[in-house]
């Protein structure tokens, strides 16, 4: 009798468990990507001072995209665009990036090479130098440029921040790497163009002596004085300066992509230049794509202790105060809108904080739908390597660290590819 019960006992304790097993694998499905638990324990051990639960985040409420400064709500594409989007615009410029100043300067481009028969025939590389004068100095940003040879049309283009060494990006293509795989980008019919963000200016606090902020500054620096970001950015528009005289590209047809500190760099050069008809965000957390109110990894005040050049001066006020800041991330992204833009994290990369990335893409969807009322995006994030998209706006998580890799490209060329009809 005994015996008969407790085999009843365990028959059933099966089948409840297999009759539970789908459910717990679908709502994983729906659920989608959640953080690994081993690297959450191994960061939280070593970065104590650094958030990697969920768990512990804080309760936070973002600021309102869809109500002006003086309470109006917005509720159609025109009303924010000649309203609210200059507005949070200026916002950005005054707490976070700073202001371009307004002086004067002369530019000039100088082709100083073109290979007709690079990439084994497949291209044509042009090396193009920017100058940039201004009251006797002047400063050169070197842009190299690989357009796929044969395509009978204008190429739609990818313009890449080079944030790292110059062998990460090198035209003569003896050294080649995945951060930027410009025989694959040229093989999809884009043209492939880099410049290095130092160019423009130093990745280093030198009091912002060097660079385009020794050329250009004048008197005592502000609040808003621009930082190194927003100088990047600045470079990434007087690439497209070029660009858009090049008769072998489609101008209306330009991404601008950035990884890590490249990427904070390419969102805000498509916030400040609507010429950028896509920016691509590759891992660019605190300062970039990812939720500050989260505080989840990197924080405002860690990120200006340790890099006090990239933002103004105005941003350090919001460290540890993030909940008072008049903007959040989700309000950059927005300002690319209706143009597209396309987020990416790495499942291991927490100090970029994936999940808050990906939240600050979904809370600009209000904005996507004032000119694409279909745009829309689960509140789930999707799980690993199942890159989503919607409308002009897309996102993936990879598997693996904080990098570039030919991976990403493939799920960005993707999405390229649907944005420009290709
Ligand atoms: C880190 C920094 C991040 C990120 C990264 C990078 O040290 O904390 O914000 O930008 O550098 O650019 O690789």
């Amino acid at each position: 009798m005994e015996k008969k019960r407790s085999t009843a006992a365990v028959i059933f304790l099966i089948s409840l468990v297999l009759s539970l097993l789908p459910a717990v694998v679908l709502s994983q499905a729906v659920q989608g990507w959640k953080a690994p638990q081993d690297v959450v324990e191994k960061l939280s051990k070593s970065q104590p001072r650094y958030n990697y639960y969920e768990e512990k985040v804080p309760a936070y409420t973002l600021p309102e995209l869809l109500v002006t400064l003086d309470g109006k709500k917005i509720d159609n594409s025109d009303a924010w665009t000649r309203i609210r989007r200059p507005e949070i615009l200026e916002l950005f410029r005054e707490n976070v990036y700073g202001r371009v100043p307004e002086t004067p300067y002369e530019k000039s481009f100088r082709i100083v090479s073109e290979n007709r028969n690079a990439m084994g025939g497949a291209a044509t590389l042009k090396e193009v130098d920017i100058e940039i004068l201004s009251e006797g100095k002047s400063l050169t940003i070197r842009l190299n440029l690989f357009v796929p040879n044969n395509a009978g049309k204008k190429v739609p283009a990818f313009l890449v921040i080079n944030n790292r060494g110059t062998d990460q990006a090198d035209p003569s293509r003896k050294i080649k790497n995945e951060f930027w795989p410009a025989e694959e980008i040229v093989s999809r019919g884009y043209a492939a163009a880099v410049f290095q963000n130092s160019d423009v200016d130093p990745d280093n606090f030198d009091d912002f002596k060097n660079g385009i902020h020794g050329l250009l500054d004048r008197g005592e620096r502000k609040g808003d004085s621009w930082g190194t970001i927003a100088a990047w950015a600045w470079g990434a528009s007087r690439c497209m300066d070029y660009l858009v005289t090049d008769s072998d590209i489609d101008a209306g047809k330009v991404a601008v992509l950035g990884h890590s500190r490249g990427g904070k760099t390419a969102l805000w050069a498509a916030a400040e230049d609507q010429r950028f008809a896509m920016a691509v965000s590759n891992e660019s957390g605190c300062g970039g794509a990812a939720l500050a109110r989260r505080k989840f990894g990197e924080t405002i005040e860690t990120i200006n202790r340790a890099f006090p050049h990239w933002f103004c001066r105005n941003y350090v006020q919001w460290g540890n105060n993030e909940d008072s800041m008049p903007v959040d991330m989700h309000m950059l992204l927005a300002l690319i809108a209706p143009r597209a833009v396309y987020v990416t994290s790495a499942s291991e990369d927490l100090w970029a904080d994936p999940r808050g990335s990906y939240l600050s893409l979904y809370n600009s969807l209000p904005v996507f739908r004032l000119f694409d009322r279909n745009t829309s995006l689960s509140d789930q994030m999707p799980p690993l390597n199942s890159p989503v998209n919607s409308g002009n706006t897309g996102y993936h998580v990879r598997d693996g660290v904080h990098n570039l890799l030919v991976k990403d490209w493939n799920w960005i060329m993707d999405m390229a590819d649907k944005v420009f009809r290709l």
